[in-house]
């Protein structure tokens, strides 16, 4: 089977979300899928997408800069190539095209969903095979208010959405996080999963005293509580504490969860297709950590039902012991896929259609174009 690139296009889709998700980088009121199609020779389309937080303030790749990635170096790199499978097409992009990871990801599930399409497989399958038909998903309360987050988090308990949450801390002050934590902790109660994301904004200091309190409170994961490059501290935070460390923006490919894991890290993974360069390269991470006795997480960059899918049928592969947060469509007030995905008894139930398993909704996908 060969498969014969004719054409690349993409779009920015601006879609508002539900609520401001306040992160300790940024808040966000829109967020802004890179959404691309491939089409090939013998006309089978493939689609993909590529999304990051707030602009620049939490990756190296804007939406702005994914599109002119993939319209101006990847495109026509790729375009009237052939190819009989991911790995050549994977291989050609990183020997042109140095980082970029985003821009490679919405590709690589483009890719996936066509070479799907025409072997009429789900992705999942392409990936090794699906071990589960839904996936574990928890919901983040980040309205940036205490008594929202207790009432969004009581209303969807009560709905029976999700069950376990992550809240969003470090933009304020450790006492003012932690009076917060507490709050919604105990307004949960004690069977209720909470998580917190630190996104990076403590120094070393701040971590160790945040981590003893968040220990105190029960909370059960901590993700990210200091700077991404800095190892060092996050490895100790992990063997100090038996509050288990989510390391989330320190380890983005295989090479980085390897050098973690060989300098001691203990904890989880936050697997996400977009730091990895696609729903296959993760997977490399994926297998690396397991080797290394590293729990796994599937996470997101907030995607929109595309770039979410794309995630599932990755995570289907794998046993995630933290289960995921693949949330994102429901953040955003719409979306551009004829069919919703279905989010209940906190999961989400992967399609096992061709490809992706869905159809865009060409009109949709116009309407919220960037023009
Ligand atoms: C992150 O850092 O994990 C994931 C969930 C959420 O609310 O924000 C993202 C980013
Ligand atoms: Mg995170």
């Amino acid at each position: 089977m060969e498969l014969r690139i004719e054409h690349i296009e993409s779009w920015l889709v601006d879609i508002p979300t539900i609520r401001p998700h306040k992160l300790s980088m940024a808040t966000m009121g829109c967020q802004t899928l890179t959404i691309v199609r491939i089409t090939f020779a013998d006309g089978v389309v493939g689609w993909g997408e590529a999304t990051t937080i707030g602009g620049l303030s939490y990756g190296p790749e804007s939406p702005e800069g994914i599109k002119s990635a993939i319209d101006t170096y990847l495109a026509p790199l790729l375009k009237g190539k052939s190819f009989n499978g991911l790995t050549p097409f994977a291989a050609l992009m990183n020997r042109h095209v140095k980082g970029n990871t985003f821009a490679k990801s919405a590709l690589e599930t483009a890719f996936l969903d066509a070479q799907g399409k025409l072997l009429t497989l789900p992705v999942s399958t392409l990936l090794g095979g699906a071990k589960s038909t839904s996936l574990p998903v928890l919901w983040t309360l980040a309205s940036g208010d205490t008594a929202k987050d207790i009432e969004e988090g009581k209303r969807l308990l009560a709905e029976g959405r999700h069950n376990s949450f992550k809240l969003k801390i470090g933009a304020k002050a450790l006492a003012d996080d932690l009076r917060h934590t507490q709050a919604i902790k105990q307004a949960l109660g004690p069977d209720v999963s909470i998580r917190v994301d630190v996104n990076q904004a403590w120094d070393a200091g701040t971590a160790v005293r945040g981590m003893a309190a968040l220990q105190d409170i029960g909370i059960d994961l901590v993700e990210q509580p200091v700077a991404q490059w800095d190892h060092r501290t996050l490895i100790q935070l992990s063997q100090r504490f038996t509050l288990p460390i989510l390391a989330d923006e320190a380890v983005a490919n295989a090479h980085d969860g390897y050098a973690l894991a060989a300098q001691g890290f203990t904890g989880a993974y936050a697997l996400k297709i977009a730091k990895a360069g696609g729903p296959a390269q993760v997977l490399k991470l994926a297998h690396v950590a397991t080797a290394a006795g590293v729990a796994l997480y599937g996470g997101t960059m907030l995607e929109g039902s595309l770039g979410t899918l794309a995630s599932l049928h990755a995570w289907s592969t794998l046993d995630l012991a933290w289960g995921s947060e693949m949330f994102g469509p429901l953040l955003l007030k719409d979306d551009i896929i004829a069919t919703p995905l279905n989010f209940a008894n906190g999961q989400v139930a992967l399609p096992n259609g061709p490809g992706l398993g869905i159809e865009i909704d060409e009109d949709k996908l116009r309407f919220y174009q960037r023009k």
